[in-house]
């Protein structure tokens, strides 16, 4: 126990101390997740995934090195399907009952199956460079991990417990991230100066046949995974000509929510691409990536996880 307890603290200092060093003071920060307030009817204005956003200079960082990997912006990836991501999966609950977090293998197996589909352009969209495939599963139980939320004590001491693997590797922890929280992912940049922080996180009842309503398709995960592999939220930047650094994806001002057809919140040519997987929209609204995001994907997994 002391021994645990010393590296939660060794964690959550290390994470402070590298939030400080990079600028970033705040969560994304933009209001109303209808739909998923509905989960327990309490938290409402909160932002429902908590990925922290890079600073300016990390940012213009990126941008140049993804740049460099493609060759100064030519639009070349690896061919559909040629990369591999192992997935390592961590069950956190509160006790052995799937309504207590303890998700079974067929909801597991389910939630990569979409994962597959989203990525290979199934549903709709580019069909990316990305597959994936379970290595394994772990479950623990500890009521504490099972309530974390990013940056406590919790998630340092339950990612150093359980994190398989190295910068490749896709570590998804599920939890009960709260009545707001839906995930959050760590971007590629982060793998290798916050190790530990690395993967993905998502609420349990997000995943296919889930019980939060609007997110119970699993896309929750894919929307993390595209964090992961390095892309923003399509509202990122707002009505901005750089926005998400995306080109293919026209410029929102802010998150939809819901699924509001014909939402349009920048005077920039197109709707708003509320069916993006990178938006907040409902799941049975998000169904794509776009050609750009994909070939984004392909040189930050390259230039940031060697991947
Ligand atoms: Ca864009
Ligand atoms: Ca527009
Ligand atoms: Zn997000």
């Amino acid at each position: 126990m002391t021994i645990r307890i010393a590296i939660s603290v060794l964690w959550v200092s290390a994470a402070v101390s590298t939030v400080q060093a990079q600028g970033v003071q705040q969560w994304e920060g933009k209001p109303g997740a209808a739909g998923w307030n509905q989960h327990s009817g309490s938290g409402a204005g909160e932002e429902p995934c908590a990925t922290l956003e890079p600073d300016a200079a990390t940012f213009r960082w990126v941008e140049r090195a993804v740049n460099i990997t493609r060759g100064g912006g030519r639009a070349v990836q690896r061919a559909a399907g040629s990369v591999v991501v192992e997935v390592w999966w961590h069950v956190i609950s509160a006790g052995a009952a799937p309504a207590q977090g303890n998700t079974p293998q067929s909801q597991i197996e389910e939630q990569i199956a979409v994962l597959n589909d989203s990525f290979s352009g199934l549903t709709g969209g580019a069909n990316t460079p990305f597959r994936f495939v379970l290595a394994g599963v772990t479950r623990t139980t500890n009521p504490a991990w099972f309530n974390m939320r990013i940056l406590s004590s919790a998630e340092g001491q339950a990612k150093s417990a359980l994190r398989r693997g190295n910068a490749k590797t896709l570590n998804i922890y599920t939890a009960d991230l709260g009545p707001t929280i839906l995930g959050w992912a760590a971007f590629p940049w982060w793998s290798t100066m916050w190790p530990i922080f690395d993967g993905v996180v998502v609420h349990y009842a997000s995943l296919p046949g889930g019980s939060i309503p609007g997110h119970d398709e699993g896309d929750t995960a894919v929307h993390e995974v595209g964090h992961w592999l390095g892309q923003y939220h399509t509202f990122q930047g707002g009505c901005s000509s750089t926005n998400d650094t995306v080109s293919d994806t026209p410029a929102e001002q802010s998150a939809a929510f819901g699924c509001p057809v014909g939402r349009n919140t920048c005077s920039g040519p197109g709707l708003d691409p509320i069916e993006n997987f990178m938006d907040y929209a409902d799941d049975s609204c998000k169904d794509r990536f776009t050609p750009i995001q994909s070939i984004r994907m392909d040189a930050a997994s390259l230039t940031f996880r060697g991947l």
